[in-house]
């Protein structure tokens, strides 16, 4: 794909956005090849032409939506299709360029419209896009058909990785079977997952913007840089204004800094009666092709903060900030990884509930709606990259590294204007102690670093830190662990000396601030037994318990953030340790707190009250 912007899509007097959600047309390839589609063309008629179809809502995962358990467990391609009316006025005017965009499918995706193929993308949680300008205009009286194929199958070099396993024993299993193995301790949720929609952009047009923000005293800095698109020079118009559309800053070409008197500087909530604060920064293009006129105009929600990490705090506006928050998945009932507005709105009540400042999206990218929430709330979040479950040594060789620089390409590309992105996260858990885990993760996070200069790097470890390949490069250290669950499971009495261990252990050698990124306890909810047992609301509740008298001694130190496993109950692939998904939430997954909620909430709120 040609390197471009990844700018959200938003209306303006110059663009306009048609939202495909609803019904699509879909049907799974089920062939004993898994690859009929491609060998019967199903993108060139309609998809009703050449089979049976179902009704297929979009954004959804496919999985949990019809009854039919081939096609909850179903690996390979699915083809979704729907018809698009586009406005007269988009297709007669070859001076407007139109856009198709997805906002995620997982994993690898091919898209046809009418017939001919415009995008191909590799990779879940993030968006692509083609330009579909010519296709449609080629003959502008037939219906815009447009063809989407998603393969969810998971090899060493996707990211996560998984392998095939083809199982031959005729006497166990009947002919072409195979499973796919995962790595990874969720369900592998698959079809379009985030909004599809068409928009427009003048010809010649802001593709990208990238800003970064600092402040000195009451002044603050906007330093913006603009790509555009369509034309060698354009003429360019920044202007910068506040919450109640005031300009407060302007400045004229493709880069330059807006300097903001009496700034208001974004802030995570609980930190700032204000937070959130957001200017918006517009943008507006004008530039002629021959006789014709184009002018485009892009705002950008800009938040003025700064963040920094010493040796033993994590600062946002020079001040120490402490991360008391969760880790989230994608996920809940029907919908699998399916952007969904209700849940979304409903995690950030509960998130706010409970006091929690800051969340990592493990272990993914979330959708960019999510991510502008979090901007606008004053949450913080670690952004983490679909690197989980980097189990294998092929994992690490070069198609994968090449593949994970690229993904790293396209987060950093959609997320570095987000005030409330204020780390990334190359991977969760890898096997960081393995020899190639060195020059793989050096190499991964300079590669981020230079992508991003303005953010910390980190990945998330539960290696021995003796041996973590990877801990000399992070700026954070993020340590996952499982006392009394995964270790000494039932003996609660280990946690103390143990995780003090940890810690020491960590600092001693890197002399880095640590957040423990993970620690947790299954609990079904209704389970109670004193004294607690494992999976009961009590031994759940104690262990969090446990932990947090630690974290009181270390954060005087150099602990800077605990993050529960898990802010709720999610779906995973179905196995001897997991009662119907992971029960490590302290929300049941119909966001309905357990008693460990009513631990977190108090704490959390304590937490900030202190500070
Ligand atoms: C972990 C993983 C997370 C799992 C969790 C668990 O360390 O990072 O994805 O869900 O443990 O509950 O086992």
């Amino acid at each position: 794909q040609e390197s471009r912007g990844m700018l959200f899509p938003r209306e303006s007097s110059s663009r306009e956005v048609k939202e495909l959600n609803g019904l699509w047309r879909f049907r799974a390839d089920t062939s004993a090849s898994r690859n009929e589609g491609f060998d019967r063309a199903w993108y060139k008629s309609p998809l009703a032409t050449t089979g049976p179809v179902l009704d297929m809502p979009v954004p959804a995962s496919y999985n949990d939506i019809s009854q039919d358990p081939t096609l909850r467990d179903f690996i390979g391609w699915v083809w979704y299709e729907r018809e698009v009316v586009v406005p007269s006025r988009w297709v007669q005017d070859e001076g407007t360029r139109v856009v198709l965009r997805v906002g995620s499918a997982h994993y690898y995706s091919m898209v046809w419209v009418n017939g001919v193929q415009v995008a191909e993308h590799e990779g879940g949680h993030l968006p692509f896009e083609a330009d579909i300008g010519e296709v449609i205009r080629k003959d502008p009286a037939e219906p815009c058909r447009i063809t989407i194929a998603v393969n969810n199958t998971l090899t060493l070099t996707t990211l996560p990785p998984g392998t095939i396993t083809h199982m031959d024993d005729r006497t166990k299993y009947p002919a072409g079977y195979f499973v796919q193995n995962i790595y990874f301790d969720f369900f592998n949720y698959a079809g379009i997952h985030r909004p599809v929609l068409l928009y427009t952009t003048p010809k010649i047009y802001v593709d990208d913007i990238t800003v970064s923000t600092n402040f000195l005293d009451n002044t603050g800095f906007v330093e913006y840089k603009v790509s555009i698109k369509g034309a060698t020079t354009a003429n360019l118009k920044v202007t910068l204004m506040d919450k109640d559309g005031h300009c407060v800053a302007t400045s004229n070409g493709a880069s330059g800094v807006l300097k903001v008197v009496d700034v208001s500087l974004w802030w995570p909530y609980l930190m700032h009666d204000n937070p959130g604060y957001l200017y918006s920064m517009e943008v507006r293009l004008s530039a002629a092709d021959g006789q014709l006129q184009f002018e485009d105009v892009y705002s950008l929600p800009v938040g003025i903060r700064t963040v920094n990490v010493t040796s033993t705090q994590f600062l946002i506006n020079n001040k120490p900030f402490y991360f008391h928050g969760v880790n989230k998945h994608e996920d809940s009932d029907i919908r699998g990884k399916g952007l969904d507005w209700p849940l979304i709105v409903k995690d950030f009540n509960l998130i706010k509930w409970l006091g929690a400042n800051s969340f990592r999206t493990s272990h993914y990218p979330y959708a960019e709606e999510i991510m502008q929430m979090c901007d606008r709330h004053g949450i913080v979040v670690i952004d983490e990259c679909p690197g989980v479950g980097i189990k294998d040594i092929r994992s690490f060789g070069n198609a994968s590294l090449a593949h994970h620089l690229s993904v790293m390409d396209e987060l950093v590309r959609r997320d570095k204007n987000h005030p409330s992105v204020v780390m990334w996260s190359v991977a969760n858990e890898p096997a960081a102690e393995m020899p190639p885990a060195d020059y793989y993760f050096k190499t991964l996070i300079k590669h981020t670093k230079t992508l991003d200069p303005t953010r910390p790097v980190t990945y998330i470890t539960d290696s021995n830190y003796a041996r973590d390949k990877g801990a000399p490069y992070v700026d954070v250290i993020c340590v996952n662990s499982y006392f009394s669950w995964y270790h000494d499971p039932g003996h609660m009495e280990v946690i103390p000396i143990q995780l003090n261990t940890q810690f020491e252990n960590w600092f001693g050698k890197y002399k880095k601030p640590i957040i423990q990124s993970e620690y947790g306890a299954d609990a079904v909810p209704g389970l109670h037994s004193d004294p607690p047992m494992m999976f009961t609301e009590e031994y759940q509740k104690n262990v969090l318990k446990r932990y947090h008298s630690v974290f009181d001694e270390k954060r005087k130190q150099y602990v800077i953030g605990e993050l529960i496993w898990n802010f709720a109950d999610f779906m995973t692939a179905q196995g001897i340790t997991r009662v119907v998904g992971n029960k490590k939430g302290i929300f049941t997954r119909q966001r309905q707190p357990k008693s460990a909620a009513y631990i977190l909430r108090e704490r959390y709120w304590r937490l900030a009250n202190a500070t």
